[in-house]
């Protein structure tokens, strides 16, 4: 008896009352695998279960992230109404009286301090369509140059290389399928595993098919495991590194000749700069063994294909874009672009990472990838928009500089939508001084972030299950994410509150949307004729092929998959190759006496950026509930640092606690944090705010330190 009813019971604690499915893409990371939630109603509490959709990116598969994403977007602690502060602790106000402050104060800095005063700073994990009307609104509704957008931190290394060397920057320029058929792959500063997990099968179909894989690393990480060779690079050493190998592909008759001849400028100053150097030297400052520097060259040059993968390990340096030019000499010079199973990736960091570069909330840019430098291209976006070209503003500045441009009282507002600088941004103190100094500052977030925290008035925005809107990948394929769940409380959608901002200001009548598929037929518009080309794609065709990879410049239009077939996107229709030095124009942070170990930062699969959303996920928070240092016992033990101790890390910027981890896979000279934590736990506290001249991209992965134990 009791058996039964126990039984029955149990059969009841299983029944499903009822069951909803919201059909969504992941807000995380750049492969945006579609997903659907699917919420069961049993006995009295609601269960969750995420499921992935098939898709030519992802092919049904999602990560841990992506599975448990949804544990943030329902949280309790989601901001549902606008927040004033009010002697420092924020109350609730309606949507009318915060509009009202943002027009009076607005209008206040623009009146005392200039139109330029006000400044906008932007995400690339919004929508295409939000990315597109947030760089209208700076300048067409506040009339102000400066806006940036923390894409600058992740992406602006590669796609200022791609666009110098290509003449135009599309994530990969070939297709993921084509990954299992190459027969040699160079993954560069790039963890993958963790990082963009459901890519893992193309290369480990590759490695089934004998593909030959090579990875620089300083560490050894999910990802080098499963290379062929890894390069345990220094960091910041990969530009010296690639000149390693261009030496032996020059010296042993690896180069493509004819490709070379026909298809690429720049070579003869390359070869004359690489001839000149000596393996020994490069051996010795990269800290890779020369034998190793040979195999990997080898094995790259003799192949008939091969593909290069770059990602913020060699990226954010202060020479991060001589350094990717430098793997994409490697590669054009071996003639492996433009054709089957040949080509370059650069792995796309944010869910938007790649659209959001596009449609014109970077300083210098208009929608389409156009120059607001340009005229043609002022002229043409200006007519679109309605207004006269002598009135659109000219470029800004990059999103550091706009926050040194704070500290000197240059600027004094800024609405911030969709990030965290605080804890983002390279010499965090620094940030947040300046931050502080804000005479006024309006966030846009789904909760209290750190940097939430320093605003004057924060409005609740709608979360990836709310909001719809088109997202590029990392291979360029547009996508649409559909939208289902109603937002919580009186939050609004990002694009939504642009809008009525934009109203209030009495520019209504260029902000009229009532919907993101509106926007984006303007921002179709707005892309034609343009580097990234939307005009073909529409919400329909989204639907119904599931994505299209840009350039589609018309309605018949299957998209573009392989790029430069027969020529590369600069007028002459040649890659520039340009000769890289084995030392930068801004010298790297180096080790002293004081400061005698290197740091490099990033990430850990279960935290995803600042982890504001991770951090608020029980399941992925409970993988990694707080940062650490890894380290090698070697280096460890000449500090007298145990495992698993709390110790100090110092840099001449400032200090961190964090409890430290062996490894003995990491190089004995650097110490790696990830960053994903805020406070006495936020190792941009200890980086520079040294950028690369080109791209404007902090050096996140380089800093001088030293490491001390702490008495418990
Ligand atoms: N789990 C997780 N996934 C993410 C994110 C996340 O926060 N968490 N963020 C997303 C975003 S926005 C981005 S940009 C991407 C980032 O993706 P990745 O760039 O792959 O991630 P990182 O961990 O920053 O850095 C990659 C690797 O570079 C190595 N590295 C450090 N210094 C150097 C160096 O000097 N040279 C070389 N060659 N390598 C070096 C690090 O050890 C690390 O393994 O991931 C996306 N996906
Ligand atoms: N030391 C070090 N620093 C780094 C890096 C590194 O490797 N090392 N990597 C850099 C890189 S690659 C990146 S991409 C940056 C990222 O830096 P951030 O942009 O600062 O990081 P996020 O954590 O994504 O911040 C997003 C914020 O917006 C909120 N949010 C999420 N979705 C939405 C939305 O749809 N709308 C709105 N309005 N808000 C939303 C989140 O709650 C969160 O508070 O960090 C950079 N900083
Ligand atoms: S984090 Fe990236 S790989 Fe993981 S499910 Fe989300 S989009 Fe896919
Ligand atoms: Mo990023």
């Amino acid at each position: 008896m009791t058996e039964l009813l126990l039984k029955y019971f149990r059969t009841k604690q299983q029944q499903v009352q009822w069951e909803k499915r919201y059909d969504t893409q992941c807000p995380y990371c750049s492969m945006q695998c579609k997903m659907q939630l699917i919420e069961q109603s049993v006995v009295s509490r609601k269960k969750y279960t995420t499921v992935g959709k098939d898709n030519p990116t992802s092919e049904g598969r999602i990560c841990i992230k992506g599975m448990n994403a949804y544990q943030h977007a329902l949280h309790s602690d989601r901001i549902k109404y606008p927040l004033l502060k009010v002697n420092n602790s924020f109350v609730r106000i309606t949507w009318e009286q915060a509009l009202n402050h943002i027009k009076e104060n607005f209008t206040k800095i623009q009146v005392e301090d200039g139109h330029n005063a006000l400044s906008v700073y932007g995400s690339a994990s919004i929508t295409n369509e939000e990315a597109y009307l947030l760089g209208k609104f700076a300048r067409v509704a506040l009339k102000t140059k400066y806006i940036d957008y923390n894409g600058r931190l992740c992406m602006s290394a590669a796609a200022t290389a791609a666009n110098q060397t290509f003449g135009m920057d599309r994530g990969i320029t070939n297709s993921l399928s084509e990954i299992p058929f190459t027969r040699c792959i160079l993954l560069v500063g790039t963890n993958i595993a963790e990082c963009q997990p459901t890519i893992m099968t193309y290369f480990e179909r590759a490695k089934e098919n004998g593909t030959f894989i090579i990875a620089v690393d300083p560490r050894e990480t999910a990802t080098t495991k499963i290379a062929d060779l890894h390069l345990k690079v220094k960091p910041g050493m990969d530009a010296a590194l690639a000149n390693g190998l261009l030496k032996v592909i020059m010296d042993e008759g690896y180069l493509d000749k004819e490709f070379i001849e026909e298809r690429t400028s720049g070579f003869k100053e390359v070869q004359d700069y690489v001839m000149s150097l000596d393996l020994t030297d490069i051996a010795e400052i990269t800290g890779v063994p020369i034998e190793q520097i040979y195999k990997a060259a080898r094995m790259f040059g003799q192949e008939e294909s091969g593909m290069v993968f770059t990602a913020r390990g060699v990226e954010q340096q202060t020479d991060g874009t001589a350094a990717v030019r430098n793997f994409l000499n490697i590669l054009i010079s071996t003639g492996k672009i433009g054709k089957p199973y040949s080509g370059y990736g650069a792995i796309t960091g944010q869910g938007n990472g790649q659209g959001a570069r596009e449609h014109g909330q970077k300083a210098d840019q208009l929608p389409g990838y156009r120059s607001i430098e340009n005229e043609e291209h002022r002229e043409y976006i200006a007519n679109l928009w309605k207004i006269n070209k002598e009135e659109l503003p000219r470029k800004g500045v990059s999103a550091f500089e706009m926050i040194e441009k704070i500290h000197e009282g240059e600027i004094t507002g800024m609405f911030l939508m969709c990030s965290n600088p605080v804890v983002s941004n390279p010499n965090a103190h620094f940030v947040k001084d300046a931050l502080k100094k804000l005479k006024y500052f309006v966030a846009v977030d789904m909760f209290v972030s750190e940097t939430a925290k320093l605003a004057d008035l924060i409005l609740p925005t709608s979360s990836y299950l709310e909001d719809e809107g088109t997202m590029t990948n990392l291979e360029g394929r547009v996508t649409l994410r559909e939208a289902s769940r109603p937002v919580p409380g009186e939050a609004r959608h990002d694009w939504q509150i642009i809008c009525d901002i934009a109203r209030v200001l009495g520019k209504e009548q260029y902000f009229s949307f009532y919907s993101p598929e509106e926007i984006f037929n303007e921002l179709r518009e707005a892309s034609r004729g343009g580097i990234a080309d939307y005009y073909g794609i529409t919400y329909e065709r989204l639907r119904k092929e599931g994505g299209i990879l840009w350039p589609c410049p018309d309605l018949n239009h299957p998209g573009t998959i392989r790029l430069f077939e027969t020529s590369f996107a600069h007028s002459d229709g040649k890659a520039a190759m340009v000769a890289v030095s084995n030392n930068p124009s801004v010298p790297k942070e180096s080790v002293s006496e004081e400061y005698p170990l290197y740091l490099t930062t990033g990430r850990v699969m279960s935290h995803y950026l600042t982890g504001v959303q991770t951090r608020k996920s029980p399941s992925l928070a409970a993988r990694n509930f707080e940062s650490f240092m890894e380290i090698h016992p070697s280096t460890a033990m000449k500090y007298q640092i145990q495992d698993k101790a709390l110790v100090k890390i110092e840099s001449r910027r400032g200090s961190i606690v964090v409890r430290t981890k062996w490894s003995e896979t990491i190089r004995p000279d650097t110490i790696f944090v990830p960053f994903h934590w805020d406070d006495s736990q936020n190792v941009n506290r200890l980086v520079s705010n040294k950028l690369d001249p080109a791209c404007k991209m902090p050096g996140f992965k380089v800093s001088a330190v030293k490491v001390s134990r702490i008495m418990e």
